[in-house]
């Protein structure tokens, strides 16, 4: 999945997207590198990231959205608002990815009466205060019973469960420790049965790790990140360098499907 931000503000690209134009030429060109989804986002969850109204988001993503969907490419859209998935889903898109977990109670709704995707993501608390301090008893566990449980609820709605994909939210209200808990332990997802998603990428975990690393150098450290996830079970990553994503990606896959044929000889 490629990340398109069409936000003034966003953490790892913001403001490069900004205009249509722009955001439009840089999904079909990550299309055309191998992303098999485009995820198009008009408010940012950065920490501290306040909210956009509703108009304003649907004016950012909405011809986005449509152009992309008209080119060919399989989008889906980056939001918490019923009503912009609704418009959004209308326009082409695919797929919702809603980092709330169905925090609008029409969301469920609007995902299935449309038979679309939908993306499950983990959040302690919101993106003003998220990462004030973050606490977990068993990080793992509680993130996996949330998606189970918003799963469930997505589903008694009627969203087809084949579309369900769920993600741990790194740095969604999590410290570094929670976040690598959470990639060390993503069989525990993965045994879910839904694909896991998994977005590491440029956040806050790199410099957390490994003391201060500008935004430019961050993409071949996210896909370390994301080359274990797939090993460790992800079906998707969510990413901003979409060559060096599907590169990485292929050789976890690659690694892990000989060492699963290795055991049968
Ligand atoms: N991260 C961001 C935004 N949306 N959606 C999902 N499903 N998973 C994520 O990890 C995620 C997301 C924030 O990162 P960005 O500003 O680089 O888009």
């Amino acid at each position: 999945m490629g990340v398109l931000n069409v936000t003034p503000d966003s953490f790892s690209d913001g403001g490069l997207h900004r205009d249509g134009e722009g955001a439009i030429a840089h999904g079909l060109a990550m299309a055309a590198a191998g992303a098999a989804l485009v995820d198009v986002g008009g408010e940012s969850t950065r920490p501290g990231a306040g909210a956009v109204p509703e108009p304003e988001e649907a004016d950012r993503v909405l011809p986005v959205v449509r152009a992309l969907a008209e080119a060919g490419v399989v989008v889906s859209v980056d939001t918490a608002k019923a009503g912009v998935a609704a418009a959004a889903l209308e326009a082409g898109a695919a797929v919702v990815n809603d980092v709330t977990s169905l925090g609008d109670p029409e969301m469920a709704g609007v995902v299935a009466e449309h038979g679309a995707g939908l993306v499950l993501m983990h959040m302690q608390g919101d993106p003003r205060t998220m990462q004030d301090d973050p606490r977990y008893g068993d990080v793992v566990a509680e993130v996996t019973r949330f998606l189970v449980d918003r799963a469930a609820a997505a589903r008694e709605a009627g969203v087809d469960p084949r579309g369900i994909c769920i993600d741990p939210g790194i740095g969604f209200g999590k410290n570094l420790e929670h976040n690598l808990a959470l990639l060390a332990n993503l069989g525990a997802l993965a045994e879910t049965g839904f694909p896991v998603m998994i977005g590491a990428s440029r956040k806050s975990w790199i410099p957390a790790l490994l003391g201060e690393v500008p935004m430019v150098e961050r993409d071949p450290l996210s896909a370390v990140a994301h080359a274990l996830a797939v090993a460790g079970g992800a079906s998707v990553i969510r990413v901003h360098d979409v060559v060096m994503g599907l590169r990485s990606a292929r050789i976890a896959d690659a690694i892990v499907r000989a060492s699963a044929k290795g055991r049968h000889r």
